[in-house]
């Protein structure tokens, strides 16, 4: 469960991403691929050759799902239960990956809102985005 006070962070963060979502995206896709290379052998075209306006199409996909998740915090296992299908029986992504996800997410974060990305609101996107994952990941069992 989210406190006000997370959820008021998470609000200040997601406000901070408006309007960078894709680019926001797209330097999170390229982190992870590039940090952890083992991640790109789920986009055999993508992971590949790194395309720039691919980068940025499948960083807005994410980034809106992430916009989705946001609005609906409180009910996250229906708001993504599509998406948590897709994942679990078409893509079948190693639930570890969403730890890897996670982290280039914060970094990202950081490196661009800088002093405004508290450590009180990095502890909150960790426990939404932990959420995320679970809700993502759990059709797997
Ligand atoms: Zn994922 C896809 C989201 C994680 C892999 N994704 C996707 C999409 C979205 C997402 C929205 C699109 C869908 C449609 O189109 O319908 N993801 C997401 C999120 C997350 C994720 C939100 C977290 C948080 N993923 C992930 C991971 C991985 C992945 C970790 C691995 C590494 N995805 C993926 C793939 C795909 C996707 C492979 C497909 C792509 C294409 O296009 O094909």
């Amino acid at each position: 469960m989210l406190s006000a006070q997370e959820r008021a962070h998470i609000w200040a963060v997601w406000d901070l991403i408006a309007g960078h979502e894709a680019q926001f995206g797209a330097e999170l896709w390229l982190r992870l691929f590039t940090v952890y290379p083992s991640t790109k052998a789920y986009f055999p075209k993508l992971g590949a050759c790194l395309d720039e306006t691919q980068l940025l199409s499948h960083g807005q996909r994410t980034l809106a799902a992430v916009g989705v998740a946001v609005q609906y915090m409180d009910n996250l296992r229906d708001a993504l239960s599509p998406l948590a299908d897709l994942h679990a029986h078409m893509l079948r992504v190693d639930p570890t990956n969403f730890q890897l996800l996670i982290q280039c997410f914060q970094v990202v974060l950081a490196s661009h809102l800088q002093d405004e990305f508290t450590v009180e609101m990095h502890a909150a996107w960790d426990k939404f985005l932990t959420g995320v994952a679970v809700v993502l990941t759990e059709k797997y069992r």
